[in-house]
């Protein structure tokens, strides 16, 4: 009976606490590290829901962005030995991985000429030999071929380890790639950014201090970029709080982050593989409780080929208004990890077509989150048939 009235109590005292969260929220007030805490712990999937949902229309109303992209991943060969990769392969064992060209990679652009793509995402391994130099070429043979492109490009890890070979400061080696054409950063490589955790996962590689370090500098230097989180592992909700936070804080300094993207451990082919992937319901919640403490990052996208296309529109109630690009399927990343999505493209009318069917808006974008086209009003079959919208 003692026991009884006692749960009750707490159960009592725990709904006050989710109502006042849910206040604050309603009230355009910053809810705190406790309070995004209780939410992962006792937030229902509807709570969170409505409460991210309400916040997503709240500023983006029902627009729903993509854009139209392309992937260049240069190498899989990589110095670091991350437990979660399945991609990449160590310069010893280079022979089962790939390495291209510059030629290689132009040509790769070259297959889009005419086409009205916006960007180039260009992530891959850390290759020991491809260093600075290299990718500076890299960016003006892109920039030379087609200088409207925008190049999002090299991982904050990647960055760390290039300008360290070259003896340069993070601040010199970002003012060098970025003079040679690079216009803004993906935000992969941040993991979980506590020690606890990154000790286990990713030790090798450039810790949650230089990653918002290289953020911070590009940043500085006007360029935008975006940040991940790879959840669904071994981290504890307070090690996703505190991830947010300190992204959270780096944005109020700055305001240089474009978008926030969860990203689910998907176990195929790795070290972590005897870790069960997590259940769409937690990823639901991820994304709501994104939405509701990363308050000062204006989007928050779902990664479609990582989720899968069916899960990627659902998280469309659950705060999130982008759901990235057309890509195509020279992406390996994902269908190596165990990825639905093997080769992962979508037209332009499979993407409309997904996001109309959750009855949101439409909107093509470019990187910078300028609008490029409405396509709520235009119909499906004209998208279909007309090679400029398709
Ligand atoms: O940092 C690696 C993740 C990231 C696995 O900025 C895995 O628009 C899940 O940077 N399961 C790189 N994730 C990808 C990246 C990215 C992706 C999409 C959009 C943007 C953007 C950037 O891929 C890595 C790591 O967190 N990853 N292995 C895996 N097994
Ligand atoms: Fe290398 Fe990136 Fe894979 Fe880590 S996640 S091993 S840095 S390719």
């Amino acid at each position: 009976m003692i026991i009884d009235q006692t749960v009750s109590i707490i159960k009592n005292e725990q709904e006050k606490s989710l109502k006042r969260i849910a206040e604050k929220i309603i009230a355009k007030e910053r809810i705190s590290e406790e309070d995004g805490l209780l939410l992962f712990e006792r937030g229902s999937l509807s709570f969170l829901g409505s409460l991210a949902n309400a916040v997503r229309e709240r500023m983006h109303g029902d627009t729903t962005y993509f854009n139209r992209n392309f992937h260049i991943e240069p190498t899989n060969v990589c110095v670091f030995a991350c437990k979660f990769c399945s991609y990449s392969r160590l310069y010893a064992h280079r022979e089962e991985g790939w390495e291209l060209s510059i030629e290689q990679m132009i040509d790769i652009v070259k297959k889009y000429d005419g086409k009205p793509i916006t960007e180039v995402h260009i992530v891959g391994g850390v290759h020991p030999k491809m260093n600075l130099p290299y990718f500076c070429d890299l960016l003006r043979e892109i920039k030379k071929h087609r200088p409207d492109l925008h190049i999002k490009g090299f991982t904050a890890v990647e960055l760390d380890y290039m300008f360290r070979k070259a003896k340069l400061s993070t601040e010199e080696g970002m003012k060098l790639i970025h003079e040679a054409g690079l216009d803004s950063i993906p935000g992969g490589g941040a993991e979980i950014f506590h020690a606890d955790v990154r000790e286990q996962i990713c030790a090798d590689k450039v810790g949650a201090e230089g990653w918002l370090h290289i953020h911070e500098t590009a940043h500085h230097l006007g360029m935008h970029s975006n940040a991940t989180m790879l959840y669904g592992h071994i981290e504890q909700y307070h090690h996703r709080i505190d991830h947010m936070e300190r992204l959270r804080m780096l944005q109020d300094k700055t305001g240089g982050f474009n978008t926030f993207i969860p990203l689910k451990f998907r176990n195929k082919d790795n070290e972590m593989s005897y870790i069960h992937e997590s259940s769409v319901i937690e990823d639901m919640k991820v994304y709501a409780v994104a939405r509701l403490y990363l308050d000062n990052f204006p989007h928050l996208k779902a990664y479609w080929p990582m989720l899968g296309r069916q899960n990627a529109q659902l998280t469309l109630s659950f705060g999130v208004n982008d759901i990235d690009g057309t890509i195509d399927d020279s992406t390996k990343i994902y269908s190596m990890a165990g990825s639905e999505e093997q080769s992962p493209s979508m037209t332009t009318a499979q993407l409309v077509m997904l996001i109309k069917q959750a009855k949101r808006k439409p909107v093509e974008r470019d990187t910078l989150y300028n609008v490029v086209r409405d396509y709520s009003e235009i119909d499906i079959k004209e998208i279909e048939t007309n090679p400029l919208l398709n």
